[in-house]
């Protein structure tokens, strides 16, 4: 598998840390997002939308959007509930994330208080404990900053 990931996003954080907590080998392809390496007609093919993640199978198909990839990975595991509430609130968890958090690195500049949601804080508790786990996200670098660098939000 190859995923086509940018360090400093949540979304590709996300996957990664699936992918450790799976111990699931993988190529990662660094995409610098504001150094216009989305912009490319090769990155362009893999996603027209153009943002990463992005998760190429070995049988060549390719998944986009963060949460279906954790979907795809999980399927099977531990991680995705088999019944039908479990896979409900899975579903539920993953929309929340997407609309509230985007991981639980940016939350504070989301405007959410980690530490007044229980439940985001016993999760990120049971994760963190589990063998795995890893934090190897990384804060935006200076050409992410408005007008320095060149991406689908600033194409310079
Ligand atoms: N809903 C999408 C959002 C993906 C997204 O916004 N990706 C950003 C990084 S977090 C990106 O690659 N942006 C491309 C760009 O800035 O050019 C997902 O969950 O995968």
């Amino acid at each position: 598998m190859r995923l086509h990931d940018y360090p400093a996003s949540g979304n590709c954080y996300k996957v990664r840390l699936l992918l450790a907590l799976l111990d699931r080998p993988y190529e990662r392809v660094p995409t610098d997002i504001f150094a216009g390496e989305t912009l490319t007609e090769e990155f362009g093919r893999l996603n027209p939308v153009r943002e990463t993640p992005v998760l190429e199978l070995e049988s060549g198909e390719v998944i986009v959007q963060s949460n279906a990839i954790l979907w795809y990975l999980a399927e099977g595991t531990e991680f995705l509930p088999a019944d039908a509430v479990g896979g409900a609130q899975t579903v539920e968890w993953l929309h929340f994330e997407q609309e509230r958090i985007v991981y639980t690195h940016v939350a504070p500049d989301a405007g959410i208080e980690l530490n007044t949601w229980p439940a985001v804080q016993s999760w990120i508790d049971r994760i963190e404990g589990l063998p795995g786990f890893v934090d190897d996200y990384v804060r935006y670098p200076d050409n992410a900053r408005p007008g320095r660098g060149r991406s689908i939000y600033d194409k310079g």
